[in-house]
C-alpha cells in the first residue's frame, strides 16, 4: 500500500522541523516506517542546489529564475526520494514542498499561478501532499527565534531571513490564503504555542484526516 505524503510549511522559525521530527518520531513508535525530508534538499543533488540557492554570496536573481532552481532540485528530490519511498509503503515528512514555492516565488515573487501550476504539473505530477500543516505564527516571533538560534549556534543568517518585516508578514499572508483554498488538504496550526502542545494538535489533526496512522 502506498505511504501517506505529509507536508510542513510556515515562515521563518515556525518551528516546522522541530515537528517534522516530533511527528515522524510518533509514527515509527506506531510501527510505521518514516522518512524525514526537507526542500530544498532531500537528494544529493537537491541537497547541492539547496546549498548554491542559500548561499548568500549567490548573485540577486529573478524569481522565475529561483522558481527554476527549486523545481531542478524538487524533480530530482520526486524521482529520486519521495516516489520510491511513498511506492515501497514509507510515509514520507517533508519540510517545505510546492505551498513554498507558491508563497515565497508567487504571492511573495509576483510569479502568475499559471507558471507554478505548469512548473507543479511538470515536477510534481500526482505526487502530491496527502496532508500539509501550516505552522502559522507572527513573523517578528518567528524571527526572534531564528535570530536567537543563529547567535546560539553561529550560523549565518540566510538571504531570506535578512528580508525585512513586511516581506515576511507577505508570506503570512500567502500560506493563509493557501490554506483557505485548500481546506482539505493545509491545516492551520498555532504555531505560538509550547512544542508539545502543537505536536498533540498535529497528531490529532493526522488522525482525523488520515485515520488511525
Ligand atoms: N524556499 C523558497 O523560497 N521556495 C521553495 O520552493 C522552497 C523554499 C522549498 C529554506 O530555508 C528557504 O528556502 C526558506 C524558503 C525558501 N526560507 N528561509 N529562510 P531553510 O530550510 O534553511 O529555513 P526554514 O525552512 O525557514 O527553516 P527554519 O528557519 O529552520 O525554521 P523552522 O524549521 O520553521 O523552525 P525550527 O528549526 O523547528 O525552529 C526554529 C527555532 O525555534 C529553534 O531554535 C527551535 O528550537 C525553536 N522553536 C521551535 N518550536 C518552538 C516553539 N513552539 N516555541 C518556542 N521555540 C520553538
Amino acid at each position: 500500500m502506498r505511504g501517506k505524503f505529509i507536508t510542513f510549511e510556515g515562515g521563518e522559525g515556525s518551528g516546522k522541523s522541530t515537528q517534522a521530527r516530533l511527528l515522524a518520531e510518533h509514527l515509527r513508535a506506531l510501527g510505521r516506517t518514516v522518512i524525514e525530508t526537507r526542500e530544498p534538499g532531500g537528494s544529493p543533488f537537491a541537497e547541492r542546489v539547496r546549498a548554491f540557492i542559500l548561499d548568500p554570496t549567490t548573485p540577486p536573481h529573478a524569481p522565475l529564475s529561483e522558481a527554476l532552481l527549486f523545481s531542478a532540485a524538487r524533480a530530482d528530490h520526486v524521482a529520486g526520494t519521495i516516489r520510491p519511498a511513498l511506492a515501497a509503503g514509507t510515509w514520507v515528512v517533508c519540510d517545505r514542498f510546492t505551498d513554498s514555492t507558491r508563497v515565497y516565488q508567487g504571492a511573495a515573487g509576483g510569479l502568475s499561478s499559471d507558471v507554478l501550476d505548469e512548473l507543479e504539473r511538470i515536477v510534481v505530477g500526482p505526487t502530491r501532499p496527502d496532508l500539509t500543516f501550516l505552522l502559522d505564527l507572527d513573523p517578528a516571533s518567528g524571527l526572534g527565534r531564528a535570530q536567537r538560534r543563529a547567535v546560539a549556534t553561529g550560523a549565518p543568517t540566510d538571504a531570506y531571513e535578512a528580508r525585512d518585516l513586511a516581506y515576511h508578514e507577505r508570506l503570512r499572508r500567502g500560506f493563509l490564503d493557501l490554506a483557505r483554498g485548500s481546506p482539505g488538504r493545509l491545516v492551520v496550526v498555532d504555531a505560538g504555542a509550547a512544542v508539545h502542545v502543537i505536536a498533540n494538535q498535529i497528531r490529532t489533526h493526522l488522525a482525523e484526516r488520515l485515520g488511525a496512522p
